[in-house]
């Protein structure tokens, strides 16, 4: 087999067997080594860092990161070592790039052509947001927006509004947000976001902001370009811009990660295997077909439940005579939302969730 090529320093200590190199700020976990594994090792968890990540210096002392809390009664500066005296808490959740599926658009769009592997299902452990801000007073009112901005020091010499992280979201997505400092029970490595992340459970990933430096109760989003132009859903042939939807929740979804074309096995019987999330709302019902979608059978969940944030594993057992075989599941949510068969054309290849483009096809002998 290829020699993969060597990951940059601060990725290192990732399986470079299990995952897809695509840059040194875009790594995605191999479909065939997601299996059906209910927590993500950290070692096989993707990366997209929109900027270079910051130096691993800022993990030198990381009780002394500090955060400024903003559109509180009190605002302030706390530091890490303040924040775990604040409150506790643990989530396990689906973090997945709002980019995850773009490798599907026929249209090709531009950015990283992830298939299923920029997503992952981790534990995350820190303070619960509304205790920091009930601690400083409350919100101010008229403030819609939680907005959060990264702590990467910006490149000299341009706008920052252009290039920094910074995002919105609804204020009210503070209720189970988390201020988080261990993924997976240890401190969370630089490309995740240490010393201190956001987590906005259900929401898309470019909302969870890593090295969170900033986080602020608004009247307005934020003004930087990632949040006023990127990640935008534009229609096919327009420009991005502030009026089109924003990638903010996650939306149904599931897929197939056994059998695959690399790893067909062998005709007879089939455990049909995958995993299924969506944004706000638990899984409820998952169906498999296994002639591309014309007949559905409804699969049985496996493992334990880790609450509606996380994804759910799922079997089916079957039959599979010799020959090609098209291999599709499709999820449906406890709020009765169901992934839809296309998807949702648009520029930039955001939100991806039809079930069609998720098929495999296997020929097995
Ligand atoms: N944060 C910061 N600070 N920076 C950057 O760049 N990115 C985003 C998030 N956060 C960033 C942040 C994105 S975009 C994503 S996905 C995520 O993150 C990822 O994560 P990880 O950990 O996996 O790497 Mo798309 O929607």
């Amino acid at each position: 087999p290829p020699v993969p090529k060597p990951f940059p320093p601060y990725v290192s200590w990732k399986d470079t067997n299990a995952m897809i190199l695509h840059s040194s700020t875009t790594i995605e976990t191999k479909r065939a080594s997601q299996g059906m594994g209910l927590i993500t090792p950290a070692e096989h968890l993707y990366v997209r860092n929109n900027l270079p990540a910051p130096a691993a210096s800022i993990l030198d002392d990381r009780e002394a990161w500090a955060i400024s809390i903003e559109g509180v009664k009190n605002p302030r500066s706390l530091s890490l070592r303040e924040l775990k005296t604040v409150g506790l808490e643990s989530l396990p959740m689906v973090l997945q790039c709002s980019g995850n599926g773009r490798g599907f658009f026929p249209s090709k769009p531009s950015g990283t052509p992830w298939t299923v592997g920029a997503a992952g299902c981790v534990v995350w452990t820190g303070v619960p947001v509304r205790q920091v801000v009930e601690l400083l007073g409350g919100a101010l009112p008229g403030m819609p927006f939680m907005t959060s901005t990264g702590g990467e020091v910006l490149p000299a010499g341009i706008d920052p509004k252009s290039v920094m992280v910074e995002r919105s979201v609804s204020a009210q997505a503070m209720g189970e947000a988390l201020l988080a400092w261990e993924l997976n029970g240890q401190p969370i490595p630089l490309a995740h976001g240490g010393p201190l992340r956001l987590i906005v459970p259900g929401y898309q990933g470019v909302n969870q902001i890593k090295y969170i430096k900033r986080l602020a109760f608004t009247a307005q989003e934020s003004d930087a370009k990632i949040m006023s132009h990127g990640y935008r859903i534009s229609p096919p042939g327009t420009p991005s811009d502030p009026t089109q939807p924003s990638v903010q929740e996650m939306s149904v979804k599931s897929w197939i990660n056994s059998p695959l074309p690399e790893r067909p096995g062998t005709a007879g019987p089939v455990q049909i295997q995958g995993l299924a999330f969506a944004g706000a709302h638990a899984i409820k019902r998952v169906e498999v077909s296994v002639d591309g979608g014309k007949h559905w059978r409804d699969a049985r969940f496996i493992g334990p439940e880790l609450g509606k944030y996380a994804w759910r594993q799922f079997a089916l057992a079957v039959i599979l005579p010799p020959g090609t075989h098209q291999l599709v599941s499709r999820a449906t949510d406890t709020a009765g939302h169901v992934q839809p068969e296309q998807r949702l054309e648009n520029v930039h290849g955001y939100n991806n969730n039809s079930w069609a483009d998720h098929a495999v096809t296997v020929t097995l002998s």
